[in-house]
């Protein structure tokens, strides 16, 4: 300490305490206390004025810090044990603060960042590629179809058990795609209480590579509603998971005796078909087509019919005897025949299939009254050659008309015999990848990996 009479001589050294003996022999900002120059704030006691100011800064700095900077709070902490931010950014710097979701920064740990934390909009509120946080888990569900023209067309997802926890509601699924954005329409078609699998349809435009959609569980039924975009073009779809149960609105009853369910379909469970009992739709309303149809049903005969001809039928379109709109069935030699009234048309495949009893097989018959063709096939492919024709079918209903999935009305030797599934009636002439798709999509070949996450 030197003695220097400021405000006489102007002798101020920067960083050195003056002693003093008045206010006048102080620097301009500094009072005499004690015999000492300081602040006018300040107390001697605590060794001097800058302390204070250091405090203030670094509080400051504290604040600074815990909001994302690193640099401030470089110093010593002040000891300050008031301020909470100071403490809360600890250890300093915030090297090992987590990312920000929202911050338009994809950070460790993110897997995408779109600046917001909106759901549903391909990047979630947690910043994951997920459609929404609020579903807990998902099923990964990977797809390849056959390589075909474009087919918009219905698709299968078979979940197996395990798939979801046994409490989320499995009626109320969603299907998302591998964007996480776009929303698919979805029917379940089977949603077992007491195990965790679930039979789904969704609607996808084929052909796809690799690819991949989501099922998401847990939630109350946000996507509800949306069963009708996945069967546009169908008259009639049956999944025969009940003996009456039908996918497209289309009223479907047991014929006297009505046939049984067993659960050992093709898909979910199916109706076992014999002379006593068969499902029916009557009157059969829009499912009477005189036009170009599309017939298709998986079958498995538990025995050859026992007709001399017309046996093994899976379809009838009748009014009576002499009114019929459409008719197939498999002769037990293994072509498949065509019928309608009206134009005379009474034709077989070209080719046989191989028959077999307890065995599936897709059968379809495709009328195309433009063309004036027929065209046959067996799991998802052609049966022989395309047929001609001259007249298609112009009866309309009257009042006995039905529709019959495994019955005959004119002998009961001409029934199914076996389990019938997967029935679909479209008021079109479906082209051949369309059936090939229905065929895999039913039999499940499109689906090729399911993946739950999280895992269990
Ligand atoms: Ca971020
Ligand atoms: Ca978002
Ligand atoms: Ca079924």
């Amino acid at each position: 300490m030197l003695f220097c009479l400021v405000a006489a001589s102007g002798c101020v050294v920067p960083g050195v305490t003056y002693a003093c003996r008045a206010d006048g022999d102080c620097p301009a900002d500094q009072v005499c206390a004690t015999g000492i120059c300081q602040s006018p704030s300040g107390s001697g006691a605590d060794g001097g004025s800058d302390d204070d100011a250091g405090a203030a800064a670094d509080d400051a700095g504290a604040a600074a810090d815990d909001a994302g900077t690193s640099s401030a709070d470089a110093g010593p902490d002040d000891g300050d044990a008031g301020t909470a931010p100071d403490d809360a950014g600890a250890p300093e710097p915030d090297a090992g603060a987590p990312p920000e979701c929202g911050n338009d920064l994809v950070e460790a740990g993110e897997q995408c960042d779109d600046g917001n934390v909106a759901e549903r909009d391909g990047c979630s509120s947690a910043c994951r590629r997920w459609w929404d946080e609020s579903f807990p888990v998902r099923l990964r569900v990977g797809l390849r179809s056959p390589a075909l023209a474009a087919v918009d067309a219905p698709v299968g997802l078979a979940l197996p058990a395990g798939s979801f926890p046994a409490t989320a509601p499995r009626d109320r699924a969603c299907v998302v795609a591998d964007d996480q954005r776009t929303v698919l329409p979805v029917e379940v078609e089977r949603a077992a209480t007491t195990t965790t699998d679930a039979l789904l349809w969704t609607r996808l435009t084929l052909p796809i590579g690799d690819s991949e959609v989501f099922v998401y569980f847990g939630d109350a039924g946000v996507c509800a509603g949306t069963q009708a975009q996945v069967w546009p073009g169908y008259a009639g779809v049956f999944h025969f998971e009940t003996n009456v149960d039908s996918a497209a609105s289309v009223p479907l009853a047991d014929a006297a005796g009505g046939p049984s369910v067993t659960l050992d379909g093709r898909r979910g469970a199916a109706v076992n078909v014999s002379s006593s009992g068969w499902p029916q739709v009557t009157p059969p309303g829009a499912l009477w087509i005189t036009g170009s149809v599309t017939l298709e049903i998986w079958g498995r005969l538990s025995a050859l019919g026992s007709a001399s001809n017309w046996e093994n039928t899976l379809f009838q379109a009748a009014g009576d005897f002499a009114s019929q709109a459409y008719f197939l069935n498999i002769e037990n030699s293994g072509r498949l025949r065509g019928y309608w009234e009206s134009s005379g048309f009474d034709q077989w495949s070209t080719a046989a299939v191989a028959l077999a009893t307890d065995d599936w097989h897709h059968y379809a018959m495709v009328r195309d009254n433009g063309a004036r063709t027929v065209r046959f096939y067996v799991d998802g492919a052609q049966l022989g050659s395309v047929i001609t024709f001259s007249g298609p079918p112009t009866d309309g209903p009257n009042p006995s008309s039905f529709i019959y999935f495994g019955g005959n009305t004119t002998a009961s030797s001409r029934c199914f015999s076996g389990t019938l599934d997967e029935a679909r009636i479209a008021p079109a002439a479906l082209s051949a990848d369309a059936l090939a798709v229905s065929y895999a999509a039913t039999a499940g070949t499109i689906v090729v990996s399911t993946t739950r996450e999280p895992a269990l």
